[in-house]
């Protein structure tokens, strides 16, 4: 057959192809490696170059020919397939939109937040330090001593490792030493809160082993007792968002801080629920120990490399999920870590509800 009457019979072929794939066989068969077009290509090497120069136009021109023929054959098949989808494909806007998974803030990160905005908003920056702590900055820094009692109430998870200066390695039982490296590394002054997971073997319905507290720290020149006592109630204040809150400070005992203060606050029972606010010793109210703080300890301080003569401060600690507890009614702490998205679900905050002292720190259901 001549090569004229094979290009009409294949492009009649291509013309009648139905899909796609009849189209790729047809290029497959002529212009593919062993396609004999290609082949009629290739036999253009051979001739001696007159004979070259007379063939090769019209084999070139029979290639582009094909390669038209299929590329718009493609186009026409393309076109056709998307027009018969739009034809048979319908777009139920009446349909539920499927349901995208959201996340949600756990209580303690919520409280966390509150807590930065609002101990920001009086100037203290948020500090941080590492969960795996020698007994130097985690007790004997904060005047607990080896064979110190306190150490007992603090007990907590060891390591086998021995720290670099000697000493073991544990599970911090407190922030404190956050503050103690604070001061160690910035010196004076120092406004700062340290929040974060705290751990001791404890283990029952309102104790869990690893748990978060927040403390505070100032060291500054002057500090007295009134600054604490200001700082506490314009924290708790802004916390539980009620200007009705009432302090009471009653004498303590802790190793880093000397004199030592509890702080309760004021509780009303209202259908036999506690709602903070007013004094606790107004009939049908109570006290709730809330917090411990004091002056810091002077040894506590001397410790760090300050001379306590120039330098005084006070500090405070307070549990983190019984803040949230308290402020936003769960009863259970070991639910905090149980890790069920139903609890999550019901406790849980929306990520887009950030706290602002402006709108009142607190979620808005
Ligand atoms: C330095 C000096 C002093 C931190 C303090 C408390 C009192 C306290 C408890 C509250 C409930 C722990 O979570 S809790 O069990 N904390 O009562 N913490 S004063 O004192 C410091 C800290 C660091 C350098």
């Amino acid at each position: 057959m001549s090569n004229e009457a094979r290009i009409a019979e294949t492009l009649a072929a291509i013309d009648a192809a139905s899909d796609a794939d009849a189209v790729e066989a047809i290029r497959i068969e002529t212009l593919g490696k062993q396609g004999w077009i290609s082949a009629a290509l290739k036999s253009l090497g051979a001739m001696p170059p007159e004979e070259r120069a007379k063939a090769a136009p019209a084999i070139q021109a029979m290639r582009q020919q094909v390669a038209d023929a299929i590329a718009a054959k493609k186009g026409d098949l393309d076109e056709a397939a998307l027009e018969a989808s739009l034809a048979s494909e319908t777009l139920d806007l009446s349909l539920p939109a499927p349901e995208t998974p959201k996340g949600s803030v756990h209580p303690v990160s919520q409280v966390m937040d509150e807590l930065a905005e609002i101990f920001a908003d009086m100037g203290f920056a948020v500090a941080a330090g590492p969960e795996i702590e020698d007994d130097w900055h985690n007790f004997t820094a904060l005047n607990m001593p080896e064979s110190h009692p306190a150490r007992a109430m603090h007990d907590t998870f060891y390591f086998p490792d021995t720290a670099p200066e000697g000493g073991r390695m544990l599970l911090r039982t407190h922030t404190s030493p956050v503050q103690v490296r604070t001061m160690m590394s910035q010196g004076a002054p120092v406004r700062i809160i340290a929040p974060g997971r705290v751990y001791r073997s404890d283990s029952d319905a309102t104790h869990t082993p690893m748990f978060h507290q927040i403390e505070g720290l100032v060291i500054d020149r002057g500090i007295h007792l009134g600054h604490l006592k200001w700082t506490l109630e314009t924290f708790l204040k802004a916390f539980f968002e009620r200007q009705d809150i009432v302090l009471r400070l009653r004498p303590s005992y802790f190793p880093f801080t000397e004199p030592s203060v509890e702080v309760d606050v004021g509780f009303a029972l209202e259908n036999g629920k506690r709602v903070l606010g007013g004094s606790g010793d107004e009939p049908g109210h109570g006290w709730m120990e809330l917090l411990g703080s004091g002056m810091v300890n002077r040894r506590v301080i001397e410790m760090t490399g300050l001379d306590p003569d120039e330098w005084q401060g006070f500090a405070f600690g307070v549990g983190v999920d019984r803040l949230a507890m308290l402020k936003y009614g769960m009863d259970d702490l070991r639910a905090f870590f149980d890790g069920d998205v139903r609890w999550l679900r019901h406790y849980g905050f929306s990520p887009f509800d950030q706290p602002t002292l402006s709108a009142g720190v607190g979620a808005r259901a």
